[in-house]
């Protein structure tokens, strides 16, 4: 039987995880900053385990040398929503990237498994330049809210467990289970507004705090020690007051103060 080098057959798909990784947190990373709202709530990535790999082999009759090939999900990602319909924009946002082909997609949402398991499956085909030329790795990029993420950690987690054979009562409780984060899914998105509003609104303030208190930093450097006293107790008691309008003006300032000492 042939001996698989693993070290060397994972490090591509190792590489494409960590490029995945990077990129689509960027983007969430970007629309934090700009204050945009996010479809993306977070993004977690992992290498398919050498048993997993070979068990998987085994059961779809697959040789070791076609494993390359025929296996899709090696390198694999997973992006967590808040709201079920933040998915179908993270679909649109992988469909539209010119960095990456999708090639497959399997919408468990609507179908959902007999199991419970709903999510949203893309596998793609991602180009990668490695230290020896270019290669084209598939991988598998799963999306789906953090309910149904609770819900189907869980559950592969006693399939690990019970090699795939959950006992019929504990299977019939998961479904139960899985009802219960579908419909947490659908209250969520009742009000789906009010707390992206919410959110958006503290993100303004986290931007805006973050850039007086660099504003004040700056200032220690070159501002009388009176004025900063003066605007150390300014900015204590406009925090205290939560007015954001106030805390824009007084940014403005510190702005204006910073431009006259720069002169
Ligand atoms: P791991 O540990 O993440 O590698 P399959 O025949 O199902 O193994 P296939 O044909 O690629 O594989 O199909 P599928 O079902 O589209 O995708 C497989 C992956 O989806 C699984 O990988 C799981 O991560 C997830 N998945 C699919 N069905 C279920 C389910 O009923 N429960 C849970 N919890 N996850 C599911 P692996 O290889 O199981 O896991």
């Amino acid at each position: 039987m042939e001996i698989i080098n693993w070290k060397e057959l994972l490090y591509p798909y190792a590489q494409t995880v960590d490029e995945l990784l990077l990129k689509f947190r960027s983007l969430d990373k970007e629309c934090r900053q700009l204050g945009i709202y996010s479809p993306i709530d977070s993004v977690t990535g992992r290498l398919k385990r050498p048993a997993s790999i070979l068990e998987k082999a085994g059961r779809k009759q697959i040789s070791p040398d076609r494993i390359e090939e025929e296996i899709e999900d090696i390198a694999g990602i997973r992006i967590l929503c808040q709201f079920v319909e933040d998915i179908p924009k993270v679909i649109e946002m992988v469909r539209k990237r010119k960095d990456m082909t999708v090639i497959e997609e399997r919408d468990y949402i609507t179908n959902t498994k007999p199991s419970g398991y709903r999510s949203y499956h893309m596998i793609i085909r991602y180009p990668l330049f490695t230290a020896l030329g270019e290669k084209t790795v598939p991988a598998e990029i799963q999306i789906r809210t953090n309910a149904m993420n609770f819900w189907a950690t869980a559950e592969h987690s006693l399939r690990y467990k019970y090699s795939g054979n959950i006992p019929q009562e504990l299977q019939d409780r998961l479904k139960n289970c899985a009802e219960a984060a579908f419909h947490l899914d659908t209250e969520m998105a009742t009000i789906r507004e009010e707390i992206t509003n919410a959110q958006r609104l503290n993100e303004i303030k986290n931007n805006l705090v973050a850039n007086i208190l660099e504003n004040i930093q700056n200032l220690y450097f070159v501002a009388k020690l009176d004025d900063m006293n003066d605007i150390k107790k300014e900015y204590i008691r406009l925090w205290n007051g939560d007015d954001m309008e106030a805390l824009k003006e007084f940014n403005e300032k510190l702005n204006i103060m910073a431009e006259m000492y720069r002169v």
